[in-house]
């Protein structure tokens, strides 16, 4: 596994693919791989992009990559669990660009759609960005398609959370409504070429009053993500404050912190979760009683009792 994270530490792009891969399909070494690749993160900035389906998320974030480019800046994307294809529409509006993307040995893109999976999408997000930073990537960008308790969960390891609106769409009540509002750095008011955006930033700045956001009054952005793109520089400009404003408060650093016990709580929850689960199913009378049940509170009551007792006597034949 070590060898694995030297590889991507040495930008070998298909060592990280093949990393992420391992992270999907939870790959019985892939505590130890992740393990590896933290302790090589190098500090890339985590960008959340979401929105509602359609909102122009991959066009802009197509958009994004290049100017990033512009600006010399390595770039990795994960687009998680896309209902239409990355960059879809970009790919009908310019071929040629986005084929410069993929070609570009500063730009990684990857896909990662594996619901169900045990630990869950948002886990495995996590890990991958993790795998990313190690790479020595500048900015990472995450895509995640609406406002469910996964994006919004993905969305608590990004530095900088964007959500994208657009006019007319109605998606901003269903953003405020799912607790998105509180924890938005960024808006962009995408589609800003259609009528209604006037309208549409009067009603989020009314919004952002009622929300309360700590420190940080999140900025708006208008951008146009077609062929002739528009409001990118200002996008950039607006990534790079927020950066500063992380950098340079305590903010950040108390950001990363939170992030951190969080995970570690999350971590720990996965595992205990793999390894009951593990007992029961190897054990028919555990799994009769789960069958036979009336009472869930007894029983988890009494397995929980029964767990600690093995933890205990463990670690007294350990000791
Ligand atoms: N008029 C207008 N159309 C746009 C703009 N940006 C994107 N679109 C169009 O909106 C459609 C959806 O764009 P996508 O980039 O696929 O949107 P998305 O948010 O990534 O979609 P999902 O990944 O399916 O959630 C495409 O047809 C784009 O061409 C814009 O600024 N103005
Ligand atoms: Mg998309």
């Amino acid at each position: 596994m070590d060898q694995l994270a030297s590889r991507i530490e040495n930008q070998d792009q298909r060592a990280l693919a093949r990393a992420i891969t391992m992270i999907e399909n939870d790959h019985p070494e892939k505590l130890k791989l992740l393990s590896d690749l933290n302790a090589r993160k190098q500090g890339a900035h985590y960008i959340g992009i979401t929105g509602s389906p359609g909102a122009g998320k991959s066009s802009l974030v197509d958009h994004l990559i290049t100017l990033l480019r512009e600006h010399d800046q390595k770039v990795a994307i994960i687009a998680v669990d896309p209902t239409s294809p990355f960059s879809g529409g970009a790919l009908l509006g310019d071929r040629v660009r986005m084929h410069k993307h993929f070609t570009d040995e500063h730009v990684f893109i990857r896909s990662m759609a594996t619901r169900g999976s045990l630990g869950g999408l948002a886990r495995a997000t996590k890990d991958a960005i993790r795998a990313c930073d190690a790479y020595g990537f500048d900015y990472i960008l995450i895509e995640t398609v609406g406002v469910g308790q996964s994006e919004l969960d993905i969305m608590k390891v990004a530095d900088t959370t964007a959500v994208v609106l657009t006019p007319n769409s109605g998606d901003i009540l269903q953003i405020f409504k799912a607790g998105i509002m509180e924890i938005a750095d960024l808006f962009i008011l995408n589609k800003a070429d259609l009528p209604g955006v006037r309208k549409l930033k009067r009603q989020l700045k009314d919004l952002i009053h009622i929300a309360s956001n700590d420190g940080f009054e999140p900025l708006i952005v208008e951008t146009i993500s077609e062929a002739q793109p528009s409001g990118f520089d200002e996008l950039f400009d607006a990534i790079v404050k927020h950066k500063t404003y992380l950098d340079e408060s305590q903010a950040g650093k108390h950001k990363r912190e939170t992030q951190l016990e969080h995970e570690v709580y999350e971590l720990i929850q996965e595992q205990l979760l793999k390894d009951i689960h593990q007992v029961i199913q190897s054990n028919e009378h555990m799994k009769q009683q789960l069958e036979q049940t009336d009472d869930p509170y007894r029983l988890a009551n009494e397995w929980l009792l029964k767990w600690k007792d093995l933890i205990q006597r463990k670690d007294g034949s350990d000791g």
